[in-house]
């Protein structure tokens, strides 16, 4: 046994995976630890798969409803999606069986808010939390829970869940203790809400660990495993063209007088060109950076270490393994400088806004008119979920979406005349950015911004097109506002279903 048990009573509660799996019945709800690959547990969600499989094979009924704080990995989204016993999926995952399970039509997808689930789950809109199962660093004398790579949903799931196993992970480091913000207010519902005290990034409202109803705890597996992301693709041209332009306007910005000469607090969303965005800001000109985010990505510690950004709060890490290793092994040092919060005080509408977040997240597509789609591919295929990114983009100060102009090797625009769906409106954006240019959309009203927006973001091949729908819904439209052609405005969309192409 290792020695992060260090609760004499919950000392007795350790049992193997199977074991605790094994309590699980048919129909719970079950709330996970987890966060884009970071924190979730590793041995739990194999040995509910094989207990799932176990009774499918004996022609048993069997599914749980899987809630987590963000993404998980393989081990847990993979495995549970495989064995085709998930009912309800919420709030966001990533995970390629599990996204087959959703657009088979197989599991329920929730996409919900992040700041939202809290609530949610509180409110009992999932039905009971049957169980938590929630990853932890190490356990104190006085039965408190050390976190670990990620909070995310943590303290509500240990708060509101029936039972609990936990899951004792060794490989994280005991270091982590004193890097996380716990904050259990923010956790009052309405008309009990109390202000966030959160004036600066770098505030800390809460206490380092969990508290624990020890009576709820089950059984605790111990286990000595990585958190496992994806490594980050190598930095292309066009990744590095959307940052330089992003770091343009900044810096423009900063020269009017309209932001500090230290910007406002950071928001990057997840995916290699945020990653790349990070990546300009080590070589930019700006200095005592923060950053107020969701999830600490391998290009935020790069700055941490250039000394730029002085502070990082997020909810989590998403770092690739050699970064993981690397915060595992100087957890002591970068203790001071980050900071990981619950996932209702990370993405909390209140503190984005009063902190004047500068928000950049990626999209699918997005219109001429500044509609943003972040979640469904030609209307109906689930990608990923809407995540944290309109908890961030609705409050920020700057709603900055990147994209590569085009997808899939050029066959699809990702300036289109009409968004097949809806996650950002028009209202909650104010700059594109793609390898192209950058459409500055404040001030502008529908017709201005679709000129700017096909002017300098749409890819050159598609301008033409993109202008010729215009003139043809400025003449068929019944009303000069947001002209639109309804007859041809998805046309692209359903040519690329037809022909594999949305090139005419
Ligand atoms: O498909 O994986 O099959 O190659 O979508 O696209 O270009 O690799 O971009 O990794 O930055 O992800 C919006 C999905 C972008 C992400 C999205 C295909 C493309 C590829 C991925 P393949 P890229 P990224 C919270 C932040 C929502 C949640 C969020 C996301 C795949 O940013 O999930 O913002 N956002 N969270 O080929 C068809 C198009 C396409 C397309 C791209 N128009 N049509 N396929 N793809 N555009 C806040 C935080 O603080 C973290």
């Amino acid at each position: 046994m290792s020695g992060r048990i260090r609760n004499e009573s919950l000392r007795s509660k350790v049992m193997t995976a199977g074991e605790a799996a094994a309590l699980v019945q048919d129909g719970w709800t079950i709330g996970f630890s987890g966060f884009t690959g970071a924190g979730y547990p590793k041995e739990f969600p194999g040995a509910l798969a094989a207990r799932i499989n176990a009774a499918h094979d004996a022609g048993e009924p069997f599914r749980v409803n899987v809630l987590t704080g963000a993404s998980t990995a393989p081990e847990l989204d993979g495995a549970l999606a495989r064995t085709g016993g998930v009912g309800i999926r919420a709030p966001y995952q990533s995970d390629p069986d599990m996204r087959s399970a959703i657009n088979a039509g197989d599991a329920d997808y929730l996409d919900i808010h992040l700041s939202h689930m809290g609530q949610q789950v509180r409110r009992g809109y999932f039905g009971r939390l049957n169980l938590a199962v929630v990853e932890v660093t190490a356990i104190t004398e006085d039965g408190k829970l050390v976190p670990s790579s990620s909070v995310g949903m943590n303290r509500t799931y240990l708060d509101e869940a029936d039972f609990i196993v936990l899951e004792v992970n060794e490989w994280q480091s005991e270091e982590l203790l004193g890097m996380h913000d716990i904050f259990y207010d923010v956790g009052n519902l309405p008309p009990h809400r109390v202000p966030l005290p959160i004036r600066t990034a770098s505030d800390r409202i809460g206490q380092p660990v969990f508290d624990v109803d020890p009576a709820k705890v089950v059984g605790i597996i111990e286990t000595n495993s990585a958190d496992r992301n994806t490594p980050f693709k190598p930095l292309d041209d066009d990744s590095k063209a959307i940052a330089g332009y992003l770091l343009e306007f900044l810096g423009d910005e900063v020269r009017k007088g309209r932001l500090p000469e230290n910007l406002l607090p950071l928001q990057s969303g997840v995916g290699n060109i945020a990653n790349a965005v990070l990546a300009g800001l080590a070589e930019g000109p700006f200095e005592n950076l923060t950053s107020y985010t969701e999830v600490i990505q391998d290009g935020m510690v790069d700055l941490l270490d250039t000394g730029k950004l002085t502070v990082a709060s997020a909810t989590a890490f998403s770092l690739s393994p050699e970064y993981a290793e690397r915060m595992n092994r100087e957890a002591a040092d970068y203790r001071s400088k980050i900071i990981l919060r619950p996932q209702d005080v990370s993405n909390n509408p209140e503190a984005v806004r009063r902190l004047g977040v500068i928000a950049c997240n990626g999209l699918i597509e997005a219109d001429i008119y500044g509609n943003v789609n972040s979640t469904h591919i030609m209307g109906s295929r689930m990608q990923n979920g809407i995540g944290g990114s309109a908890d961030f983009a609705r409050n920020a100060y700057h709603s900055i979406f990147v994209t590569p102009s085009t997808a899939k090797r050029g066959a699809i625009s990702c300036i289109v005349p009409m968004v097949s769906h809806v996650d950002h409106s028009e209202h909650s954006t104010s700059m594109f950015i793609t390898e192209h240019g950058i459409a500055d959309l404040r001030g502008l009203s529908p017709r201005k911004r679709s000129k700017v927006i096909i002017d300098n973001c749409a890819h050159p091949d598609f301008r033409e097109p993109l202008r010729e729908y215009v003139k043809l819904a400025e003449k068929k439209a019944n009303g000069m506002h947001t002209p639109h052609d309804l007859a041809s405005a998805l046309g692209w969309h359903v040519r690329f279903l037809e022909t594999g192409t949305m090139r005419p």
